[in-house]
């Protein structure tokens, strides 16, 4: 038996970093990953999908937004359990309960409402058994609670559906509704569940030594920390043996750079870096700059970012690790010429810059604006 564990699709997300244009994209690859992952299904022989919560970003969708996914769902050719998470809680505003969802999910769409075991429709003796979120802060285990209603079944498969972090991972074990990774294991070992599929975490995480517990991850990347998202697990469960198989869904990249610039060598392999990339449009960057250049090159790092924001999806500099010194030196003084006022000025500013960085930002300007040595508008190649 074979089905594809996913999770924390958060349809409708939206990232500040992105442009407009790159936002559309970016939100109707959330919606093509459920294509991919119907598609997937198919391919690999998968029975039914069950996504362990965070369906949708929160419980107030856009109209197209929801009708979109919704549509995307009804051609996955599987049975789908979907089931509330801490975004989109089962509560009275539930997007699961609104008149649009009610009216347009097809039947083999599955919301899981409460933990009574659920068969899958056209496969025998599997059940999913899901514990699902009625607020944003519950007040128990969930799972545990899930657990503990779970009357035996003998010869029936079992799968729980199960939403948060468990207490091994999870930074604040304070929380009431952390989950007990050691009475998961202990229903595994028991035999009462035969795999456990858990959302929240948006990186694929296998926890513990049963090889039956795991975090899917999102399938689509949502932030720069995501250690190994744009993944879905297919699972088979056979007889005594449980095998994973990690599927690869999306294909956006968020990254995090650090490079240190002192000169000119430092800038191109830079720009090497992001020649590179592959699928840059898909590519969300942020960069922190260290060392120390004069201004030639600081206009030169200006123009090469600002051409290169328009190829990627995201490029911007990541301020809280940036510190970056720029010194005008001799060399941006023999590139520009400034007479009269403008000169002055220059002059000022330069015996200032030492103690006061707004006279180096001044300068900057003034070296872009007078066309010092690639300096002009599109910088490189000048
Ligand atoms: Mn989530």
């Amino acid at each position: 038996m074979k089905f594809i564990h996913t999770s924390d699709w958060q349809i409708g997300m939206t990232r500040a970093f992105l442009s407009q244009e790159a936002a559309a994209r970016y939100s109707q690859a959330r919606i093509d990953a459920i294509r991919a992952l119907g598609q997937m299904a198919e391919e690999h022989g998968a029975q039914f999908m069950v996504v362990a919560g965070d369906v949708f970003e929160s419980n107030q969708l856009s109209a197209p937004t929801l009708s979109r996914a919704i549509s995307a769902l009804n051609a996955v050719p599987v049975p789908v359990f979907l089931l509330p998470g801490n975004h989109d809680p089962l509560d009275a505003s539930s997007i699961f309960r609104s008149k649009a969802f009610r009216d347009q999910a097809r039947e083999h769409i599955i919301v899981i409402a409460d933990s009574s075991p659920v068969a899958v429709p056209g496969v025998a003796n599997v059940e999913v058994v899901g514990a699902p979120w009625f607020s944003k802060r519950p007040g128990v285990d969930l799972c545990a609670q899930a657990l503990k209603a779970l009357e035996p079944a003998p010869g029936v498969t079992r799968i729980l559906l199960g939403h948060g972090q468990v207490d091994s991972l999870s930074p604040d074990q304070a929380q009431p509704g952390v989950v007990s990774q050691a009475l998961l294991e202990q229903a595994l070992a028991e035999g009462r569940l035969q795999y456990v599929a858990l959302g929240d975490r948006h990186s694929l995480t296998n926890v513990g030594n049963s090889g039956r517990l795991c975090y899917s991850g999102t399938p689509l990347v949502t932030d720069f920390d995501e250690v190994d998202p744009n993944k879905a697990l297919l699972v088979e469960l056979d007889n005594d043996a449980c095998t994973l198989m990690p599927l690869t869904i999306g294909f956006w990249d968020f990254q995090a750079l650090q490079r240190d610039i002192n000169g000119v060598e430092d800038l191109a392999a830079f720009a090497q870096t992001l020649d590179a990339i592959r699928g840059q449009e898909c590519s969300v960057l942020k960069v922190g700059f260290t060392g120390s250049i004069n201004l030639a090159l600081a206009a030169e790092l200006d123009a090469l970012l600002e051409a290169q924001s328009h190829v990627f999806a995201s490029l911007k500099r990541r301020e809280r690790t940036t510190d970056l010194a720029v010194i005008p030196d001799a060399l941006d003084d023999n590139a520009i010429a400034l007479s009269g006022y403008a000169d002055a000025t220059w002059k000022t500013l330069l015996a200032q810059a030492a103690t006061d960085d707004t006279a180096t930002d001044a300068l900057r300007l003034m070296y872009r604006l007078a066309g010092g040595a690639g300096g002009n508008d599109t910088g490189r190649g000048a």
